[in-house]
C-alpha cells in the first residue's frame, strides 16, 4: 500500500480496536484515512480503475463523479435495520429489534473474513464543525472506497479528527462497515461489491453502529442516518438535547435581523428546495433572503442561559436528483454543479449527467441508471426511468449560494420556531400555529404525509410519521414523546411551533397553493409571530393567520382561496382523529398520557 498503512492516532483504544477488527475481517490491508486532497484524488482514480466511477465530463462537470449502484442496493433497509437495546420496550413497538447477544453472534459470523481482498479504510469523522462542544465524532472501518469519498464530503474527516480523538476528552463511536463481498485471491471485482443479506445494527447502550452488504447512502455512509439520528437520539435523550431529522434556515428581515427556524419534513415534501428556497421577488428588493444551514438533520441544544441552539452535524447535501432543477431549487444546482458525486442518475453522450426533471428538454439518448440504453422512446414504450427515483447526490454544503455565513458557527445558530410539516391532500390546512409546547409535541407526534410512489404502501393512505422520525428514532417512541415534552422544562424561552401543508387540493384534484417561493409568505408570518409582530386568530386546531396577516405583495390569490386553504372541516377532523388513535394503539404503552389528554381536548374544540 502507498500510503498509510501505519496508524494515524496515538490513542491506545483505538489501534488496539482496529487490530481487534482486522483480525476479525481479515482485510488485505489498513489504510488510515488523512482526508488530503493527494488520498482523495489517489481514491478516485482506484474507483475509476474498478470501474465504479465514472469521472464526468471535467469542462462541464468540474471534479465531478458518476456512480451505478447494484439494482438490489438503492435505498435504506428500513426492515433489515435492528435497534439492539438490552431490553425489547427501549427499542419500542416500532424498531425492529433483536437480543444484543444474539446479534454480536450473527454480525460475527458476517464479519468474519468479510473483508478479504480489499483494504480496510480507517475513517475517523467529525459530526459537526470540529472543535464545536457540541459536535460527536466516531470512527468507521469500512471496505468501502466509495463510502470514504462520500463521507469526506458529507462530514469532517481525517488529521484534525484524529487529534481530536488523541485528545480524549470526547468519546468516540466505533463505526464497522463492510459491503459484504470477500475476494478470492485474483477473484476480480464488481463495480459495485454488496450482498444480499443486510444487517444495519445499532447498539444504543454501547453506542456502537454495525453495517452489512450494503453500500448505499443511510446504509452505508454510517455518520448520516446511522449516528447523527438513531444513536445521537440516545445521546441527546441522556444529556438532555434533541437529535432531530429536521432542516435549518436563517429568515433576514428587511432590517438585517436574522430568525432561525428548524423544520421537520417526512420525506418527499421537498425538504431541501425548503432549506435553500428564494423569496418572491418583491420580498428580495426589500430584504428578505433566506439562508441555508442544513437540509436534514438538525442538533438541537439550550445553551447555558437556556436558549435554544441547532447546528447542522453535516458538512454536505445528500439530496435525491429527480425534481431538481434551476426551476424548482437553483441553489441545490449551483452546489451540484461541482466536486459532487453522482449516484444512480443517468449520463448523458457529452459524459454529463441527467434525471427526471432536471430540465424541460428531454435528451435524445442517454445512458440510464442501469447502464443501458434510453431515449424517450424507449421510456415511452416500457416506462423505464433514466434515473432510479432515489437517485442521489453528494455536494459540499458550502458550494450553496445560499449558505449561512454562520453555518459552521461552533455554538451553532438560535432557533426561535420550530416546524412540522406533511404532504396532505385534505383535511390539514396550508398554516397554524400550536396553542403551546405540549399542544405542539402532540401536532409533531401525529403528523404524517399521503405517499405518493406506489413504492410503500397505497398511494393517498397517510403515513404517520411523528416528528418525521419513524425510521430515525434510536429508541422507543413514546419515551422519545416525553422527552420532547420534558424538553421545556430546560428552555428558558420556548420556541414558536407550526404546521404547514403545501400540498392541499381541491375537489378536482389542483394543488391549491403554489408552493416553492410563494412559502417565503408563510415563513415571514411564522418568524413575525415569533418575534411577536403578527397578528392571528384562535381556532380549534391552533392560531391562524387572517387573510389580511399574510403578506401578499406581488402575488394575486383570491381571499375565497385562502379561506379554502385554511378551512378546518370538522367531519374530516374527525376521521383525522381517529388515525391519530391508530397511532396511538400501534405505539402502546410506552406513549405518554399527556398525548391522550391533548386528543381529548381537541375533540373538546371540535
Ligand atoms: O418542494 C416543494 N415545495 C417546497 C418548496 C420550497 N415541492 C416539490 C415536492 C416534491 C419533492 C412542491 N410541490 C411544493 C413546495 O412547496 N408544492 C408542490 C405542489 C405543486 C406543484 C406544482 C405546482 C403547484 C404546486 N404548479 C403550479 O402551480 C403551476
Ligand atoms: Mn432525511
Amino acid at each position: 500500500m502507498k500510503s498509510s498503512t501505519k496508524p494515524l492516532s496515538e490513542y491506545e483504544a483505538l489501534i488496539r480496536w482496529v487490530e481487534k477488527m482486522a483480525e476479525l475481517c481479515t482485510p488485505q490491508s489498513i489504510h488510515w484515512v488523512d482526508g488530503s486532497e493527494e488520498e482523495n484524488a489517489q481514491l478516485c482514480a482506484e474507483l475509476v480503475k474498478n470501474g465504479t466511477f465514472i469521472k464526468l465530463n471535467e469542462e462541464s462537470w468540474p471534479g465531478c463523479y458518476y456512480a451505478r449502484s447494484d439494482p438490489t442496493d438503492v435505498a435504506r433497509v428500513e426492515d433489515r435495520t435492528f435497534i439492539c437495546s438490552l431490553s425489547k420496550y427501549a427499542a419500542g413497538p416500532t424498531n425492529n429489534w433483536v437480543e444484543p447477544f444474539e446479534m454480536r453472534k450473527t454480525l460475527k459470523r458476517l464479519f468474519k473474513g468479510c473483508m478479504a481482498g480489499r483494504t480496510m479504510y480507517v475513517l475517523p469523522f467529525s459530526m459537526g464543525p470540529i472543535g464545536s462542544p457540541m459536535s460527536q465524532i466516531g470512527v468507521q472501518l469500512t471496505d468501502s472506497p466509495y463510502v470514504v469519498v462520500n463521507t469526506r464530503i458529507m462530514a469532517r474527516i481525517g488529521l484534525p479528527v484524529y487529534e481530536e480523538i488523541d485528545r480524549g476528552e470526547k468519546r468516540v463511536v466505533p463505526c464497522v462497515h463492510s459491503v459484504g463481498a470477500p475476494l478470492e485471491p485474483g477473484q476480480k471485482d464488481v463495480p459495485w461489491p454488496c450482498n444480499q443479506e443486510k444487517y444495519i445494527v445499532h447498539f444504543p447502550e454501547t453506542r456502537e453502529i454495525w453495517s452489512y452488504g450494503s453500500g448505499y447512502g443511510g446504509n452505508a455512509l454510517l455518520g448520516k442516518k446511522c449516528f447523527a439520528l438513531r444513536i445521537a437520539s440516545n445521546i441527546a435523550r441522556d444529556e438532555g438535547w434533541m437529535a432531530e431529522h429536521m432542516l435549518i434556515v436563517g429568515v433576514e428581515d428587511p432590517h438585517g435581523e436574522k430568525t432561525y427556524v428548524a423544520a421537520a419534513f417526512p420525506s418527499a415534501c421537498g425538504k431541501t428546495n425548503f432549506a435553500m428556497l428564494i423569496p418572491p421577488e418583491p420580498f428580495v428588493e426589500r430584504g428578505w433572503k433566506i439562508w441555508t444551514v442544513g437540509d436534514d438533520i438538525a442538533w438541537l441544544k439550550p445553551d447555558r442561559s437556556g436558549r435554544l441552539f441547532a447546528i447542522n452535524p453535516e458538512a454536505g447535501f445528500f439530496g435525491v436528483a429527480p425534481g431538481t432543477s434551476a426551476k424548482t431549487n437553483p441553489n441545490a444546482m449551483a452546489a451540484l454543479s461541482k466536486n459532487t458525486i453522482f449516484t444512480n442518475v443517468a449520463l448523458t453522450p457529452e459524459g454529463g449527467v441527467w434525471w427526471e426533471g432536471m430540465t424541460e428538454k428531454v435528451p435524445s439518448r442517454l445512458i440510464d441508471w442501469q447502464g443501458n440504453e434510453w431515449t424517450p422512446q424507449i421510456a415511452k414504450e416500457t416506462g423505464a426511468k433514466a434515473a432510479h427515483p432515489n437517485a442521489r447526490f453528494t455536494a459540499p454544503a458550502f458550494q450553496c449560494p445560499t449558505i449561512d455565513p454562520d453555518w459552521e458557527r461552533p455554538e451553532g445558530v438560535p432557533i426561535s420556531a420550530l416546524i412540522f410539516g406533511g404532504r396532505r391532500a385534505t383535511t390539514i390546512p396550508l398554516v397554524f400555529q400550536a396553542f403551546n409546547w405540549l399542544g405542539a409535541v402532540y401536532i409533531g407526534a401525529t403528523m404524517g404525509s399521503e405517499m405518493t410512489a406506489a413504492a410503500a404502501g397505497t398511494i393517498g393512505k397517510v403515513r404517520r410519521d411523528p416528528m418525521a422520525m419513524l425510521p430515525f428514532c434510536g429508541y422507543n417512541m413514546g419515551d422519545y414523546f416525553r422527552h420532547w415534552i420534558a424538553f421545556q422544562r430546560r428552555l428558558s424561552e420556548t420556541p414558536r411551533v407550526f404546521h404547514v401543508n403545501w400540498f392541499r387540493k381541491d375537489e378536482e384534484g389542483n394543488f391549491l397553493w403554489p408552493g416553492y417561493g410563494e412559502n417565503m409568505r408563510i415563513l415571514k408570518w411564522i418568524v413575525d409571530r415569533a418575534r411577536g409582530r403578527a397578528r392571528a386568530k384562535e381556532t380549534p386546531v391552533g392560531w391562524m393567520p387572517h387573510y389580511e396577516d399574510l403578506d401578499w405583495t406581488g402575488m394575486d390569490f383570491p381571499k375565497e382561496d385562502f379561506e379554502q386553504l385554511q378551512m378546518v372541516d370538522r367531519l374530516a377532523w374527525r376521521s383525522e382523529i381517529i388515525g391519530h388513535e391508530e397511532l396511538f394503539l400501534d405505539l402502546r404503552e410506552g406513549l405518554p398520557k399527556e398525548m391522550l389528554y391533548e386528543r381529548e381536548l381537541l375533540i373538546c374544540r371540535m
